[in-house]
């Protein structure tokens, strides 16, 4: 038993749970493919063009030739098995990113050899920081015109405030390029058209003087980040290949330093080494911190509040850490749910423990027994059956009927709520109706169906209009969740114009704004008395998503900032605890238009209470009518939500697109220009976004572009409120 254990421990060494990240068309998907070919998982290499890649496999990906869902597979390289999840680069999409990091212990992230460091790939990095997972990064398509590694390696440094540590030299240039000099074992790897991988190869004469110079610098730059590295360096003027190996693990492992490789999965060059590097410097599960949940397995409600925390853990002291320890008991995190031809397929990250096929697991967000009827090791949309899954494995499971991506399953004995993802509010959304009456129900159950897989979406009926809203990230996002609908179902579906989510902030409050809540109609009566002061939270605008602004955690907080100063007990704390969440239940609609508000501070400075009638309930009533009264008397703006905006034109187009982005109330925050294209960044609402695509292609010929990314909210003179 104990050998068992051991070497059930010592096999998750050799495991690496590893996404693939970038700006959107950066390769990714591509380098996937040619991870899946060089490990011998196929046998044929796809092309996202030809729509024939093992991870875009939804038709919709296709068709776009983009990743929309974040797909897992896994392989094996060098006895290591990778769990590989190949993630989208749209901005759209960010939440399956932010899903996928949530449960992966490592990165590659993968960089256009000619656009460098792009927007996607600059907030893709920050996810990452604030998961605090371990990346390598991959200088995609050197076989392009213009592709530049020291460019792309200098944005790196700048954009990314990281130190980078390039351990390869390229071999050729644009279509020249053939293979790269591995730095840290002084070998050439050149790549052959028609031939199955490289060729390992003496280091070329007339690179043998760039390659000492970069060993030397990368040498140099390893010394200043680890002690080990520095001693030698000190000792002898170099590092020896094993210490440096062991320094840049290391320094991977700790963030200081990015290490840096390069190549075109197009071409099939590069992909070897890097598969080598995943194994050599990204972590195992048993290099990571063991994960932290909070004991208390069931939904617990809040104050007199009655709904479920959705699993949170902030705030709740009572944390237990698991070890990534097969024998310990069972717990693991849903990342992702979708329904497949072969039932609801539960993809999960196991923690702790062991999950075999027939066992029971308790999901502690719905409270409810879930049965593992099979247990899957993924690959896109094939998958084996497996009998278990140990610790440290990313699997999924057929058999729970009403877990969603967020929820903890574990083993009933010993419950556990795992911190589930950050999840930010829908932007944009279109009122959706089945063209046909009697599909009007398929359409809802449909809809519902879609929300489970995809958190970052929403359905809601309109209370004015009564029409179903669907809600999401982005024009894009919501195209593409309808048309799977329509595909999915073959409904016909009839869609609205696309309106961005409003929200209503302070700009001036009310200070000792009093409230007296008394019902005295015989019976038990209510009785509660409050004195607010009502006050901006400062600084909301200011360039950051709510995820962001309140570092993934609780969202809601962020627009509420509740504090009491009552002194002599005159409020008593349970009571004030009961007047905050009924100011939270007063921040759903706000005296505009009825959006939510955000940015509120409120103090409550006073009160009163009665011997007999006063209770909870009564003091989240008065503080839920107080504050919405409070916010009527108060001087209110509607905020609608901006977005930065990456505009890259012809130059010859330049005030075409710069007058389109004035007409469309952007400010222009930059422009340069680069061998004839230029770049020009600007802040834009988003509501004036929509069919921006069409307008850019047209005023550029088809050679225009653009991404998006959100930059929080503004104030919004001029739009109605309603
Ligand atoms: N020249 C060249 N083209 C490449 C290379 N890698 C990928 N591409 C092409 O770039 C385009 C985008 O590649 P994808 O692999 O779909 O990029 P992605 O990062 O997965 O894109 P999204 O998933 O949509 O964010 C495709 O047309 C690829 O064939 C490369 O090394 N060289
Ligand atoms: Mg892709």
């Amino acid at each position: 038993m104990r050998t068992d254990r051991h070497r059930s421990l010592s096999a998750l060494t050799g495991v690496r749970n590893l996404g693939i990240l970038a700006h959107v068309d950066a390769g990714k998907t591509t380098v996937t493919e040619r991870i899946l070919y060089a490990t011998g998982t196929t046998y044929k290499r796809g092309e996202v063009h030809n729509g024939d890649t093992v991870t875009d496999f939804d038709s919709q990906e296709r068709d776009r030739g983009i990743t929309i869902f974040a797909a897992a597979v896994s392989c094996t390289w060098r006895d290591h098995r990778i769990n590989l999840i190949d993630t989208p680069g749209h901005v759209d999409f960010s939440a399956e990113v932010d899903r996928s990091l949530r449960v992966l212990d490592g990165a590659v992230v993968v960089f256009d050899g000619v656009a460098g460091v792009e927007p996607q790939t600059e907030s893709v990095w920050r996810q990452a920081d604030r998961y605090g997972v371990p990346r390598i990064a991959f200088v995609n398509k050197l076989d392009r015109a213009g592709a530049d590694l020291a460019a792309a390696v200098a944005a790196i440094r700048e954009r990314l405030g990281v130190v980078p540590l390039v351990v390869q030299v390229p071999i050729g240039r644009e279509d020249g390029f053939t293979g790269v000099v591995d730095l840290v074992r002084q070998r050439s790897l050149v790549w052959v058209d028609g031939r199955e991988t490289f060729a390992e190869e003496p280091v070329p004469d007339d690179l043998r003087h760039d390659v000492d110079r970069c060993r030397r610098q990368l040498d140099e730059a390893v010394a200043e980040l680890h002690p080990a590295a520095l001693e030698e360096y000190c000792a002898s003027g170099t590092v020896g290949t094993p210490t440096l190996v062991a320094a840049l693990r290391d320094i991977t492992r700790t963030g200081a330093g990015v290490v840096v490789l390069c190549g075109s999965a197009y071409r099939n060059r590069g992909v070897e080494p890097l598969l080598d590097a995943v194994v050599d410097y990204l972590p195992s599960p048993l290099d990571v911190p063991p994960v932290r949940g909070v004991a208390d397995g069931r939904p617990t409600n809040g104050v007199a509040d009655g709904r479920p925390t959705d699993g949170g853990v902030d705030g709740r002291t009572d944390g237990v850490v698991r070890a990534a320890d097969p024998a310990a008991p069972f717990a693991a995190l849903v990342f992702k749910v979708t329904s497949t031809a072969s039932g609801r397929l539960t993809a999960l990250r196991v923690y702790s423990g062991t999950v075999e096929k027939g066992a029971v697991v308790l999901d502690t967000a719905t409270g409810r027994t879930e049965r593992i009827s099979r247990v899957l090791r993924l690959r896109a949309d094939q998958h084996d059956e497996v009998d278990r899954a140990v610790a440290g494995d990313i699997v999924a499971v057929i058999g729970p009927k009403g877990s969603r991506a967020g929820s903890t399953l574990c083993d009933p004995g010993a419950p556990l709520v795992l911190e589930p993802p950050a999840t930010a509010d829908p932007v944009v959304s279109v009122a959706v109706e089945a063209r046909r009456g009697i599909d009007t129900d398929k359409l809802a159950t449909a809809l519902s169906r879609l929300v489970e897989e995809d958190p970052s979406l929403a359905v809601r009926t309109d209370p004015e209009t009564g029409q179903t809203v669907l809600s999401g990230m982005g024009e894009l996002h919501l195209e593409v969740a309808v048309e799977k609908v329509r595909r999915d179902h073959r409904l016909a579906i009839a869609v609205g114009r696309p309106r961005v989510a409003y929200r209503e902030t302070l700009v001036r409050g009310v200070s000792g704004f009093t409230y007296r809540h008394v019902k005295q109609d015989g019976g038990a009566g209510q009785y509660a008395h409050v004195v607010l002061d009502v006050a901006p939270v400062a600084d909301r605008s200011g360039g950051a998503t709510t995820a962001e602004a309140t570092g993934g955690g609780d969202v809601g907080g962020a627009d509420l900032v509740f504090a009491s100063t009552v002194v002599g007990g005159r409020v008593p704390a349970e009571y004030a605890r009961a007047v905050a969440a009924g100011c939270r239940d007063a921040l759903a609609e706000g005296p505009l238009g009825g959006h939510p508000v955000v940015g509120v501070r409120v103090t409550l400075t006073d009160g009163a209470t009665h011997v007999k009638d006063s209770s909870e309930l009564a003091f989240r009533t008065a503080g839920r009518l107080a504050l919405r009264a409070a916010l009527a008397a108060s001087e209110m703006v509607l905020l609608e939500p901006v977005v930065e905006v990456t505009v890259t034109a012809p130059e010859d187009s330049v005030g075409a697109v710069l007058g389109d982005v004035a007409a469309r109330r952007g400010r222009v925050t930059g422009s340069t220009t680069r061998a004839g294209t230029v770049v020009v960044t600007a802040t834009v609402p988003l509501a004036e976004l929509f069919g921006y695509a069409t307008r850019l292609r047209s005023r550029t010929q088809g050679r225009g572009g653009f991404t998006t990314r959100p930059a929080g909210y503004a104030p919004a003179p001029g739009v109605p409120a309603r």
